[in-house]
């Protein structure tokens, strides 16, 4: 099997993002200890008691699955805006965007007898021919251990340095088993994989259930794949830190990607304020290659 990586919180934030830039995923643990975790663990089972199995060959038939987190429990919260998490996502995405966003929250609750599924890349989910550079990022945390039994991921570490094919996906079955890697760790660490990384899950072969949180982060120019405008009432989103507010894609991309009259989108929605003078916020990159067109 191939080596994933796995760094304390402690560790210096420059030797992480190398193994990123390396591998495309590396596991970091230490960033929940048990008094933030447990809590967590005992709401999320029980959160899932009421929620059906989910039905296709993506999201599995032994797997449950919800999502809107920030609104479930508050640690989910504090993990969103956490560092190291955000010093990496400012490292990858701020190469492509001035803003970055949270893509998805969703928690798993993979059953027992969840069988593989197929090897797959996350940022297909955005139709366009990729760039060399990242789109988004997942973070998957262990709310339960992740053991060689229970349908831990598995991972193709360096497979985002591989040249992208339009052709269909390479199959788990004909990869040398050197090349992969499953992501075993203790509860309260954290899984971390660019958007271009082969992945896949496993079979969970224990006779638990295992639960998990996928917090995804993407450009902040892309469609968000949850909906967090409709996510969160107005009541929710005013009692969340302003670093969350944001994440959730609440600001104005440049040049003037989700303003409202020129109004930054929080202070339409919270403050009231809706209509402004129209300042114009272009950055002069933009000024100057319209200049270019005009007198050419
Ligand atoms: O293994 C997990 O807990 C979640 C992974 C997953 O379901 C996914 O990538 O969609």
């Amino acid at each position: 099997m191939a080596n994933l990586v796995t760094h304390h919180a402690s560790e210096d934030i420059d030797d992480i993002i190398q193994t990123l830039e390396q591998d495309g995923c590396l596991v970091i643990e230490g960033l929940l200890d048990d008094d933030e975790v447990n809590p967590l663990q005992s709401h999320m089972h029980s959160t899932f008691e009421k929620i059906p199995d989910c039905n296709g060959n993506v999201y599995g038939h032994e797997t449950k699955r919800i999502g809107t987190l920030f609104s479930r429990h508050e640690t989910f919260q504090k993990m969103a805006v956490m560092n190291p998490i955000i010093e990496i996502m400012d490292h990858f995405l701020l190469q492509s965007c001035n803003d970055f966003q949270v893509n998805l929250t969703q928690a798993t609750s993979k059953g027992p007898a969840e069988a593989k599924r197929a090897l797959r890349q996350d940022d297909l989910i955005f139709p366009f021919r990729h760039p060399e550079q990242e789109v988004m990022l997942t973070c998957l945390w262990a709310i339960d251990e992740f053991t060689e039994d229970n349908g831990a991921m598995v991972l193709v570490p360096g497979s985002h340095r591989w040249e992208r094919s339009e052709s269909v996906a390479p199959s788990y079955e004909n990869l040398p088993a050197e090349q992969t890697a499953k992501a075993v760790m203790k509860k309260g660490s954290v899984l971390i994989y660019l958007g271009s990384i082969y992945h896949c899950d496993s079979a969970n072969k224990s006779n638990e259930r295992r639960c998990s949180a996928m917090i995804s982060y993407s450009l902040g120019w892309l469609r968000q794949a949850e909906n967090s405008y409709l996510a969160y009432s107005k009541e929710a989103v005013s009692t969340m830190p302003e670093r969350l507010r944001h994440l959730l894609g609440y600001f104005a991309h440049q040049p003037n990607l989700g303003s409202i009259n020129g109004i930054d989108p929080i202070d339409y929605f919270l403050n009231n304020k809706s209509e402004n003078q129209l300042i114009e916020f272009i950055p002069e990159m933009m000024y100057k290659s319209l200049r270019n067109e005009h007198l050419n």
